[in-house]
């Protein structure tokens, strides 16, 4: 267990400080959310990134005393170092101090977090991969500090691949686990799919209000928290639409600046839900002075997961905590297709609904119909599976006003009228 920690911030050539500054304030948090208190920040330019340190080793050096003065336990570095990097930062400070990087408090905060088995999983493959480069590294070190005889350093190195070899295994215990999982959601999802309902996801940045919004379009209570990463895992709830069209709604696991490559592909099969829906509900939290950045990452995120492409209704919540108008006004030029809501006070509620109705309305036909009365198990389908608007009844049938799946429109077309 560490407990105190220096926090440090490379801007890297072709940077800008104020990235930096930015990413640093976020690492706070992250470092935050795995209870471990801050006692000192670093922020440094570097104008050529050295093999050994990052920055050079005068830097290093001072940067070290630092920490140790004020007896810090763990160096967090924003930037990713290398295996070699790491354990050249810790030799240095005498492995006194712990020091790891971005990515390793994002595994860390996955892995306290993680509940059900596929996430579990999941962030077990994406440690388990962080670590095997690293423990090269830390049998090289080991060595040295024996000394490095012949026999020893044999030794070492049968023990290295042993451990190598261990980890492999473990690796591919673990990926055959996770696929046994995955194929028993894909089996569920294949029977919710029978049953063509249209579905969204709800994607964006870390804290945003995701399950926030969840909650309020679908009347639940899933966790939410003043936490990053607060949601591993999808939920997926029926939320109608004001026109009785029915649609469901899935919350998504939250993304992050530099998120680890190895965590994205281990959750590809979570957002797996986002990728095969209808379309994407965008959320950003619209205080934050990072909002572009937010907006840039999720969208790239995206787009590594083949989701490119989906109709996106962009979604900016907490306006209740609004502390800047000219914000809004500068955002909904940049974004003129944007609702503005707040998921707490449900302002703006109302005009998203209507704005997912209408993608549903282009996605799926619109048609009016006289179903005759011995054939009511159709309008009942229709009311399970399409969107009906309006429904009345007449002498030759049941008219009705709404939507029908593509799937369903060969059955149905029969019963089309123009009137
Ligand atoms: N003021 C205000 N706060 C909000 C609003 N919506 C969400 N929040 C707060 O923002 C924080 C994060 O909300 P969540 O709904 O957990 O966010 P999330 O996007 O699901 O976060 P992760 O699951 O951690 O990625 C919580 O403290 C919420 O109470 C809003 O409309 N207004
Ligand atoms: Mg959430």
């Amino acid at each position: 267990m560490v407990e105190r920690a220096m926090l440090i911030g490379i801007t890297l050539p072709g940077g800008d400080k104020q990235t930096t500054r930015g990413l640093l304030d976020e690492l706070r948090e992250l470092v935050t959310t795995l209870e471990i208190g801050i006692v000192h920040e670093r922020e440094v330019s570097i104008r050529k990134p050295q093999a050994k340190f990052l920055v050079g080793s005068g830097k290093a050096e001072e940067l070290i005393a630092e920490a140790q003065s004020r007896d810090c336990d763990v160096i967090v570095f924003d930037n990713e170092l290398t295996a070699a990097q790491q354990r050249n930062w810790e030799q240095a400070a005498k492995d006194k101090i712990l020091v790891i990087d971005r990515q390793e408090v994002i595994l860390d905060i996955f892995g306290k977090r993680a509940q059900t088995k596929e996430a579990v999983l999941q962030v077990e493959l994406a440690r388990l991969e962080y670590n095997l480069p690293r423990l090269k590294s830390a049998w090289t070190h080991l060595n040295r500090q024996r000394g490095g005889g012949a026999i020893q350093r044999d030794a070492g190195e049968t023990q290295l691949e042993l451990d190598q070899r261990m980890v492999r295994t473990q690796i591919a215990r673990v990926k055959r686990e996770l696929e046994s999982v995955i194929q028993h959601r894909e089996v569920q999802r294949k029977k919710r799919m029978n049953v063509p309902v249209p579905t969204c996801a709800i994607v964006g940045y870390t804290n945003a209000g995701k399950s926030s919004l969840l909650n309020k379009l679908t009347n639940s209570h899933i966790l939410v928290e003043d936490k990053l990463f607060a949601t591993l895992d999808p939920t997926s709830r029926r939320c109608p639409l004001p026109s009785g069209q029915p649609l469901v709604v899935t919350d998504t696991v939250g993304f992050v600046r530099n998120l680890p490559h190895r965590l994205v592909d281990a959750f590809k099969a979570t957002l797996e839900e986002a990728i095969v829906s209808n379309f994407l509900i965008h959320v950003l939290d619209v205080n934050s002075p990072e909002v572009e950045a937010h907006a840039e990452t999720t969208l790239t995120v995206l787009a590594e997961l083949g989701a490119a492409d989906k109709k996106i209704i962009t979604v900016f919540n907490k306006i209740d905590a609004l502390w800047d108008e000219a914000t809004r006004h500068e955002l909904a030029l940049k974004f003129p297709d944007a609702c503005f809501i707040s998921a707490h006070s449900g302002e703006g509620i109302e005009l998203l609904l209507n704005r997912m109705e209408a993608i549903i309305e282009e996605e799926f036909a619109q048609l009016k119909l006289l179903i005759p009365h011995d054939r009511y198990d159709l309008v009942a389908r229709l009311h399970r599976e399409g969107g009906v608007r309006r429904e009345e009844v007449r002498d030759e049938g049941t008219y009705v006003a709404g939507s029908v799946p593509d799937r369903l429109l060969a059955e149905f077309s029969r019963y089309q009228i123009t009137g």
